[in-house]
Parts: C-alpha cells; sequence; structure tokens
C-alpha cells in the first residue's frame, strides 16, 4: 500500500469518526448526516467535495391522470400543563419532569364554533388547551385524477364534514369513511368540520392540465 492511499484511508476515517461524534452530541438525524457525508465524502473524492448526483427527481406530468388515495385523520393537539411546576422527586419510581408553573390565559380570546377548547385548572392545578385539526389539512392533486379521500374519526368523539361539492356525512370515532371523485377542475375544494370550526379545515389544491 503506498503512502498516498494510507493518507487517504487516514482521512477517510476521520470523517467517520467526525460524522459519528456529531451524530452522537447534535442529535442531527442520521438520515441527514449519511446524505452530507455521501455527498462530501466518497471513497477517492475526498479532496474534491462535490453535489451528489444520487438523488434523481421524478418530474411530475400534470397530464397523466393517476388514482390518489389520502388517509386523513381527524385529531386533537393538547396543550396539558399545571399552574403548580413541576417537583424533583429523587426517591420516587418515575421522576416528575421539572416544569415552569403556566396559569391560563385570563381574558381568553379563542374563537368560539367548536374548535378550540381550555379546560381550567382542576383540583391538582392541571389544565388544558385543545386545538381540533384535520391530518393532512392540505392535498395536492393534479387534473384528471382519481381521487379517494379516508376520513378516518380517531379523536373527538363524532365530526359533522363537509367536502364541497361532494357531500356531508357524520363521522363517528373509530369509523372510516370515504369519498371518491375526478379532479376535474382546477383550483381548490374545501373540506371542514361543522362541529369544530374555525379550524378544522383542509383544502385540496386542483393543479392544472398543462397546455398541449
Ligand atoms: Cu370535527
Amino acid at each position: 500500500m503506498n503512502k498516498k492511499k494510507i493518507k487517504l484511508e487516514q482521512k477517510w476515517l476521520i470523517a467517520v469518526a467526525v460524522v459519528v461524534v456529531l451524530s452522537a452530541t447534535t442529535g442531527i438525524s442520521d438520515t441527514t448526516l449519511q446524505k452530507t457525508f455521501a455527498e462530501n465524502y466518497s471513497v477517492g473524492t475526498i479532496s474534491t467535495p462535490s453535489v451528489s448526483n444520487a438523488t434523481t427527481f421524478k418530474a411530475v406530468d400534470p397530464n397523466q391522470s393517476t388514482n390518489k388515495e389520502f388517509w386523513i385523520n381527524t385529531v386533537h393537539l393538547d396543550g396539558m400543563t399545571n399552574v403548580h411546576p413541576g417537583v424533583k422527586c429523587d426517591t420516587c419510581p418515575q421522576n416528575t419532569p421539572l416544569h415552569p408553573a403556566e396559569q391560563p390565559p385570563a381574558n381568553s380570546t379563542i374563537p368560539t364554533g367548536g374548535g378550540f377548547r381550555i379546560t381550567e385548572p382542576n383540583k391538582v392545578g392541571a389544565w388544558d388547551f385543545r386545538s381540533f385539526t384535520f391530518a393532512p389539512d392540505q392535498i395536492v392533486v393534479n387534473q384528471g385524477d382519481k381521487v379517494t379521500l379516508h376520513f378516518i374519526g380517531v379523536q373527538g368523539a363524532h365530526h359533522v364534514i363537509t367536502v364541497d361539492g361532494l357531500g356531508t356525512f357524520t363521522l363517528q370515532r373509530g369509523q372510516i369513511q370515504a369519498i371518491s371523485f375526478v379532479a376535474n377542475s382546477p383550483g381548490t375544494i374545501n373540506y371542514y368540520c361543522h362541529v369544530h370550526m374555525p379550524n378544522m379545515v383542509g383544502q385540496i389544491l386542483v393543479l392544472p392540465k398543462a397546455a398541449a
């Protein structure tokens, strides 16, 4: 093994070590690191980092109709906290997390409509702020696509959902209801829940076909 090659391998090993240490100390995702590593260090090209051509992109052709399926969960985000600070407990089997005390806002400006809910502090000071939403709430399709939306009742006792131009239905927790349509016209189609306005809303963006 000649001297130059040994030096090259040493550099490569150092690069690997740096990546491992970075991964352990910064919490940067493995995928990001691997991609960065692949872009900058491949054996034999250590001194000339270049943009990788490993990632290939497929162009979207709006003229080509496809079947598209989406699974839309009905969910709520909960911010739970307490008016009392967390207490450290060294003898407890499970440590209580340290957390500063938080009071609910005195004069709430939460919109009416059912989409938001604030639960005032209970007897141990716990309180909760809730926001209902669809996941996902933004969908993009191409004109001509055959689209199926599966609405899934995950959280919330029930929802009354309208997809503009397609219908209204009730969705109970544990139910899945599907709506299928062909996205004939470019533009937007809104979907929303009557029980949880104004924030439980979503939008389907239909991209126009390119001119022939
Ligand atoms: Cu709802």
